[in-house]
C-alpha cells in the first residue's frame, strides 16, 4: 500500500467532514504512508478521489480487556445470592483460567475487528493476563503482550498497550487469590514485562506503551510510587472507585476514599487516566476535574456490572476531561457508549442535554469532541483529522434515514441518538480502508478462528 516518497497514495473526498474546528463542507484529504499530508477545504472532488458523504475522526477506546469479549453474555444468569460485580468477577476468573496465548490472540483479534466496525480506531488495552495456567511464567515475560500485539496487527487497530501491575487481592497488600495467579507480578518483574512490551509493540507503526497499576486494591503505595517513577512521560492508567465496597475497604484501610487518597498521595496530572471513578463526593470530583487527568468512562460495562453513575456535573464544572472505553467488551459500540453516558445522566438527574454544558450546544457533538480529545490524551496520541496525524476516519451511510436534511452538529446528534452503529459505512485506520459497509475485511476469517477457540474453551 505504501507509495514512493513524495507521492500521494490516496485521496478521499467528503461532502461533510468533522475537523477539529467543527463540521466542514467539501473537503479533500491527501494521505501518504498512513498519514494525512494535506487537507483542502471548499474544494471539488478530483478524478481519482474516493468520494464519501459524511466523515468523522475515529474514536479512541481508552479502556479494554479484550479477552473478556469471549465471555460476553455468559454472566447474565441469576445466581443463588445477590449478583454483583464480585460474582461477575468470579465467573470472569474461571473463564480466563484456561486461555493460552493463542486463545487470547484469537479472542482479542475479534474484539478489535468489532471495535473498528463500531467506530473505534485505537484501543487502550489494559493488559493483566501475563502468565500461563496456574501462574507458571512464560520464558518471555511479555508472551501474552505479544499475543495482544499480534491481534492488533491482524485487525489493524491502533494500540496503546497498558501493561498492568497486579500484586495483591485487597488494600493493605493482602495476598492474591488463587484465581489471580496468572496476573501477579512484583515491581522487578513488571520492569522486565515493560521492556518486553516495548519490544513487541515496536512491530506496529504507531503503538504507544503506557503503565497501569491495576487499582489501589491490587498495588501497594510503595509499588505505586515505583511505577510513577518508571512511567517518565508514558500514560498512566488505574482503576479507581468503581464499586461501593472498594470505597468502604479503602476508608477502612486508610481513612480516605480512593480518589481522595490518590489525589493526596500521588501527583495526578495530565498523563493520568482514572478509569471509572464512579463513586466520588462532589469535592473529590472537583479536585479530580482540576487535576487535568482524564476520567475513563465505560458506560456499557458500568451499567452491565451495576457500578453506578459517574458524577459528571461537579467534574465537568471543574473543567474535567473524559474519554470512553469498552472495558469488559460485553458489547462493542462507540455510539452506544456515548448515548448511554448521556442517558445515565438524564435518568439520574431527570433532565435532558446534560453533558452539553452551554445553551445552544449539541449533546452528540460535545461528547464526541470531548471523548476524542480525552481519549487521545489518555492514550498518548493526538486525535482528530489534521495534517501529520494518521488517517483514522469513520464514514457514515448518508442514505440512512436518520441523516435526511441533517447538517453540521445535527449529523453527530443523529448518528449518536437516532442511528447508531448501523449507520457506519467505512473505517480507515492508518490510511487503510479496513471496514466497508460496516464489515471488516477480515471479519469472516477472524470470526472463524474465534469460533474454534470458544468451542474449545467453553466445552
Ligand atoms: C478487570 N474489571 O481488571 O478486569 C476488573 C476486574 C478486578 C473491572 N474493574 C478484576 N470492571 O477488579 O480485580
Ligand atoms: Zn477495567
Amino acid at each position: 500500500m505504501k507509495g514512493s516518497p513524495g507521492t500521494i497514495s490516496k485521496s478521499l473526498y467528503f461532502d461533510s467532514l468533522l475537523l477539529p474546528d467543527g463540521w466542514a463542507r467539501n473537503v479533500r484529504l491527501m494521505i501518504r504512508d498512513g498519514l494525512i499530508v494535506a487537507i483542502e477545504r471548499n474544494s471539488e472532488a478530483v478524478c481519482g478521489d474516493e468520494s464519501h458523504a459524511i466523515g468523522l475522526p475515529g474514536m479512541p477506546n481508552l479502556h479494554s480487556h479484550a479477552f473478556q469479549r469471549g465471555m460476553a453474555g455468559l454472566a447474565e444468569r441469576r445466581g443463588p445470592d445477590h449478583d454483583s460485580f464480585w460474582t461477575w468477577r468470579a465467573i470472569m476468573y474461571r473463564f480466563v483460567d484456561r486461555m493460552t496465548p493463542d486463545d487470547v490472540r484469537a479472542i482479542a483479534a475479534l474484539a478489535y475487528v468489532e471495535m473498528l466496525e463500531g467506530g473505534f480506531t485505537r484501543v487502550g488495552e489494559f493488559h493483566y493476563l501475563h502468565h500461563d495456567r496456574g501462574g507458571t511464567h512464560f520464558d518471555d515475560p511479555a508472551e501474552m503482550s505479544g499475543a495482544i500485539v499480534a491481534a492488533v496487527a491482524d485487525a489493524g487497530i491502533g494500540l496503546t498497550l497498558l501493561p498492568v501491575l497486579y500484586s495483591h487481592s485487597g488494600f493493605g497488600a493482602e495476598p492474591p487469590h488463587e484465581g489471580q495467579a496468572r496476573f501477579i507480578l512484583s515491581v522487578d518483574q513488571f520492569v522486565r514485562l515493560l521492556e518486553g512490551a516495548d519490544r513487541h509493540a515496536a512491530a506496529l507503526p504507531d503503538a504507544v506503551v503506557g503503565i497501569a497499576p491495576h487499582s489501589l486494591r491490587a498495588v501497594a503505595p510503595d509499588q505505586l510510587s515505583a511505577l510513577t517513577d518508571l512511567a517518565a512521560r508514558r500514560p498512566i492508567h488505574i482503576h479507581i472507585a468503581e464499586q461501593a465496597k472498594e470505597v468502604e475497604d479503602c476508608i477502612r484501610w486508610s481513612g480516605r476514599r480512593p480518589v481522595e487518597w490518590l489525589l493526596e498521595h500521588v501527583d495526578v496530572n495530565e498523563r493520568w487516566c482514572l478509569v471509572h471513578a464512579t463513586h466520588m463526593t462532589d469535592s473529590e470530583a472537583t479536585a479530580f476535574g482540576r487535576s487535568g487527568a482524564i476520567a475513563g468512562l465505560c458506560p456499557i460495562t458500568e451499567a452491565n456490572l451495576g457500578d453506578g453513575l459517574f458524577p459528571a456535573d461537579p467534574f465537568l464544572a471543574a473543567g474535567g476531561r473524559y474519554g470512553i472505553g469498552s472495558d469488559s467488551n460485553v458489547l462493542i459500540d462507540c455510539s452506544e457508549e456515548i448515548r448511554l453516558l448521556e442517558y445515565g445522566q438524564r435518568l439520574m438527574r431527570r433532565g435532558r442535554n446534560m453533558l452539553a454544558r452551554d445553551a445552544g450546544k449539541s449533546t452528540g457533538a460535545t461528547i464526541y469532541a470531548a471523548a476524542l480529545a480525552g481519549g487521545g490524551a489518555a492514550l498518548g496520541v493526538e486525535p482528530g483529522i489534521a495534517v501529520g496525524l494518521p488517517a483514522d476516519i469513520v464514514s457514515l451511510d448518508a442514505d440512512h434515514p436518520a441523516f435526511v436534511h441533517r447538517h453540521g452538529d445535527a449529523l453527530t446528534d443523529s448518528f449518536i441518538f437516532a442511528a447508531g452503529q448501523r449507520a457506519i459505512d467505512c473505517v480507515w485506520r492508518y490510511g487503510e480502508k479496513l471496514v466497508e459497509r460496516g464489515r471488516h475485511r477480515a471479519h469472516g476469517r477472524v470470526a472463524r478462528d474465534y469460533h474454534a477457540v470458544l468451542e474449545k474453551l467453553i466445552a
